[in-house]
């Protein structure tokens, strides 16, 4: 099944949105099989969005995620990294859909409370950025066969 790599980045979590973050993931069907509260290095940071260095917006985007713990979580399930995208809205809060996280929580992009693994080799470079492979574990619970047909 396809993982894909959430951050719950720090105004969320300064924000108190934790549970309301990961609960809309979790209602939604998808498996956690990895999370983590922690503090995003500047060396981490700057791995995880290298696609993005020398962009205007690269040197506060490095401030922001850098500034205070994030929740970090490996979700599980079919067309996971899709679904994760959708759930969360588009990258500008102010132009993304009514009942995504980032328009329900949000309006400005660089203030965009969660991050979202963009497609598979994305999601393939990013896991291990944040997760040894022991802290990935994998398992099965009693309802997903009312959840995976
Ligand atoms: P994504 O998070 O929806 O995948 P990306 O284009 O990959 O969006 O950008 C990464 C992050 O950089 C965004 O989530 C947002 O926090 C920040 N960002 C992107 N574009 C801008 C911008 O124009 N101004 C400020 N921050 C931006
Ligand atoms: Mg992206």
């Amino acid at each position: 099944m396809e993982h894909t790599l959430v951050i719950i980045k720090p105004d969320a979590v300064q924000r108190g949105l934790i549970g309301e973050i990961v609960g809309r993931f979790e209602r939604r069907g998808l498996r956690i099989v990895g999370m983590k509260l922690m503090q995003i290095d500047e060396a981490l940071a700057r791995r995880h969005y290298a696609v993005h260095e020398g962009k205007p917006f690269y040197e506060p985007l490095i401030s922001y995620i850098t500034s205070s713990p994030v929740v970090v979580m490996a979700l599980e399930g079919n067309d996971a990294i899709e679904v994760v995208r959708r759930t969360m809205g588009a990258t500008n809060p102010a132009e993304a859909a009514p009942g995504t996280i980032r328009a329900d929580f949000g309006l400005e992009i660089g203030r965009n409370l969660v991050h979202g693994s963009d497609g598979p080799e994305t999601a393939a470079f990013e896991e291990p950025l944040f997760f040894d492979k022991d802290e990935l574990v994998s398992y099965e619970r009693a309802v997903d066969r009312w959840i995976f047909e």
